[in-house]
């Protein structure tokens, strides 16, 4: 029970702290970072890792957390936890990603056995309701591949025709057309044509200026690479490494986000917490910034 306490950290109501820089927090292990602006509040939902020295991903629930200007942070009440997928057979509590759209939000969420599962709310903090009953994406859904894990680390992307992008995959990785309802996939799944560089997890899609980024992990231990396009799908080239391995994090997840005038980049890193690692670890956010041509400059990770 104590164990069970500590992972899901009960909680009753939204808790109000203050971060001084990275990890940004320090309560607890968070992983997976995905974020979504709203007005002039930045939302960050995160996986939540058990503490300390595991030996492998212990991840039940997950969170979320709000600031309008990155210092002053309310954590609300655990919105989400694996147990609320029935479909969701012993798998742990993997990256996802949440979307608004006509109100609601849609959180995307991925599991190492059964795949990608969405749940659906009437604000951004919650709480979040299983909006199909069964996966979203299984295994099936990702072609050849074998493994249990490759069919996790959903991205949505809706473009300015109002079109919704669904990306994810391990291995491959893998796009799709959205429906309008946000919960059925419209038409046939593809592939990136990754050629000359290695997609290990983790896409994440945004759009500056008519260009598309895909920004992703590669390698093991991973780091975060990125290449560019005209169109949403492709084709992209290779532009080079934004982040490299994060601390003693054998994974790294990352979030593009821009926020008051400024874009951001948001990943985890497993080795500034005591005891933390490749199993317990924790949020960081930096500074991103471009160059004329629109490359991005590497992210500088930084304590502050
Ligand atoms: O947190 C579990 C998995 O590790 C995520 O789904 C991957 O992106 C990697 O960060």
């Amino acid at each position: 029970d104590k164990l069970k306490k500590k992972w899901l950290n009960i909680q009753e109501g939204p808790k109000v702290f203050e971060s001084h820089g990275n990890p940004i927090f320090t309560h607890k292990y968070t992983a997976d970072p995905a974020a979504l602006v709203i007005d002039n509040t930045l939302w960050l939902y995160t996986g939540h890792d058990f503490e300390g020295g595991q030996k492998g991903y212990k991840m039940k629930d997950w969170c979320v957390f709000s600031t309008t200007d990155m210092q002053t942070w309310t954590e609300h009440p655990v919105p989400l936890k694996i147990t609320d997928f029935s479909w969701a057979k012993s798998g742990d509590a993997y990256a996802g990603h949440v979307a608004e759209r006509n109100g609601k939000y849609y959180w995307y969420i991925s599991t190492n056995w059964s795949g990608i599962g969405v749940a659906v709310s009437d604000k951004p903090e919650g709480p979040f309701k299983d909006a199909l009953g069964k996966p979203l994406l299984t295994n099936d859904d990702c072609f050849a591949s074998t493994h249990s894990w490759a069919c996790i680390d959903p991205a949505i992307f809706i473009d300015n025709d109002g079109q919704p992008w669904i990306f994810w995959g391990n291995g491959q990785c893998y796009y799709a057309k959205l429906k309008d309802n946000m919960v059925e996939v419209d038409g046939t799944i593809k592939q990136i044509n990754f050629e000359s560089f290695e997609f290990t997890e983790a896409p994440w899609i945004h759009k500056r200026k008519d260009k598309y980024y895909l920004t992703y992990a590669t390698g093991f231990p991973e780091k975060i690479a990125y290449a560019m396009a005209d169109s949403v799908e492709g084709p992209y080239v290779y532009k080079g490494i934004l982040n490299e391995i994060a601390g003693n994090s054998n994974t790294n997840h990352q979030a593009i986000i821009d926020f008051k005038g400024e874009s951001y980049f948001i990943y985890h890193n497993g080795g500034i917490q005591t005891d933390g690692g490749s199993f317990s670890r924790s949020i960081c956010i930096d500074k991103l910034e471009y160059n004329d041509d629109g490359t991005i400059k590497p992210i500088v990770m930084t304590t502050k």
